[in-house]
């Protein structure tokens, strides 16, 4: 684990030079009907991916999904779908959820054998009435609704996972260990904003354990008249503030996208201690301003607009 830190904590440091951008403000508006999307960490291709469906005229929600499948798919992204590290019992269980212009919102968690959870959550908000499947009855839902049972545990996960039996020391090191959680917001040409999020979770994790990212109002929060908000990091941090909920809700009372991150941010350093652990949320609003604020920093995001597609520095309380 300390080459892997060393080795991304030296990526960090480097991303500069490498053509990564430092950002001190995001004040920046999309033109009017210009989609855009926003994504946690470096996820140019998969923000690629949706933004070219927005340009041909997809919703935001599927055009997140699009996207956000790449990732769950590919197994060298250990931190998301298929190739996920597993529990501390060697299983991979998924989180995500999905939430819409309308409201609409659908969530599947602590899901095993299923490739893409972001599309579970869609089938969960479209067809159950409900907003949260998990588990067991997630994992049927999804048989009997056309989801292929898939083996999730790579052989590369596998390896990782006993490596760290030797030890079994769990400590997450958040920016090295789960650094690739995915969780979008974007507009479409209608100007509608969407969200999705998914995750393997905390690398071994005790079986059971679910995070803020399948929970609505904590990994990721929307409202069309307002904007949207998604996180990463530890996630007992997000789930305890209510986090992206608290993002839109501070975009209402007139924070820009940035303001309002650093605000919840700084809900949880003054109530946790912080020292070790990394939470970090992007934003936009719905005029098109976005903006990130971290506990650590380290913390990068990528946006993406016709034009454009950049990684940037988040700006962050330590
Ligand atoms: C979780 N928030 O399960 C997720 C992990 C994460 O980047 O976002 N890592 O707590």
């Amino acid at each position: 684990m300390r080459n892997r830190r060393h080795f991304l904590s030296q990526f960090v440091l480097g991303s500069v030079g490498i053509g990564l951008t430092p950002l001190t403000c995001s004040k920046e508006k999309s033109v009017s009907n210009e989609p855009l999307v926003v994504t946690t960490w470096n996820h140019k291709e998969t923000n690629k991916i949706t933004l070219d469906a927005l340009n041909k005229g997809e919703n935001a929600l599927d055009a997140i999904i699009l996207g956000i499948r790449k990732v769950e798919a590919d197994p060298n992204d250990m931190s998301v779908g298929y190739g996920g590290r597993p529990d501390r019992d060697g299983h991979v269980t998924l989180d995500a959820c999905v939430m819409n212009h309308k409201g609409e919102a659908g969530s599947a968690c602590f899901v095993r054998d299923i490739k893409h959870p972001i599309s579970l959550a869609k089938a969960i908000m479209e067809k159950t009435p409900h907003v949260i499947l998990s588990g067991k009855g997630a994992r049927k839902f999804a048989l009997e609704n056309g989801f292929n049972e898939t083996d999730l545990l790579t052989p590369q996960a596998k390896k990782a996972y006993e490596d760290w039996l030797k030890e079994g020391k769990y400590k997450p090191i958040i920016n090295i260990e789960n650094h690739d959680t995915v969780g979008m917001i974007s507009m479409d040409k209608n100007q509608n904003i969407s969200g999705g999020c998914s995750t393997s979770g905390m690398a071994y994790k005790i079986h059971g354990r679910v995070g803020d990212s399948p929970i609505i109002g904590a990994g990721l929060f929307v409202d069309n008249d307002v904007g949207a908000a998604t996180a990463t990091g530890v996630g007992e941090m997000v789930l305890k503030t209510l986090g992206s909920f608290l993002v839109v809700e501070l975009m209402r009372n007139g924070k820009t996208p940035t303001e309002a991150c650093e605000e919840a941010v700084n809900r949880i350093v003054k109530k946790y201690d912080c020292k070790d652990i990394q939470v970090g949320y992007v934003a936009l609003s719905k005029s098109g301003e976005y903006g990130a604020y971290a506990v650590q920093p380290g913390f990068i995001y990528t946006v993406t607009k016709n034009g454009r597609n950049e990684v940037l520095q988040s700006k962050s309380y330590y």
